[in-house]
């Protein structure tokens, strides 16, 4: 199912809007690290963010060593080859109230 890709005004409001993440992947994604004290604390928020992922239907690609979760959104479902949409404004917003 094919999802609106933002337009690039709708992305510069959207890193406004989030200014911890960043645009990566040419403009199709946006990332943010986050650090913990220690594993225990990046996986209960591991645990917490996959939550969120299953409610919205919107999962985020990541990397975790120990105390440091690295986080990928993107939408695979839109524009030719996957983009930044409205979905993950969603997902970063509810993300960002969690820390
Ligand atoms: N997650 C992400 N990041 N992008 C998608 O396009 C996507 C998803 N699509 N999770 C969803 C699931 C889709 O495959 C299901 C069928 O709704």
């Amino acid at each position: 199912m094919s999802v609106p890709e933002f337009t690039p005004e709708q992305t510069a409001d959207l890193l406004k809007a989030h200014p911890d993440w960043s645009l990566a992947r040419d403009g199709k994604a946006i990332a943010r690290t986050f650090r913990f004290k220690d594993f225990s604390e990046a996986w209960g928020f591991m645990n917490r963010v996959a939550l969120l992922a299953e409610a919205q239907d919107h999962h985020p690609e990541w990397f975790n060593v120990y105390n440091r979760v690295e986080l990928t959104l993107t939408t695979h479902d839109a524009g030719e080859t996957g983009g930044l949409s409205a979905r993950d404004a969603r997902l970063a917003q509810a993300i960002d109230g969690l820390v």
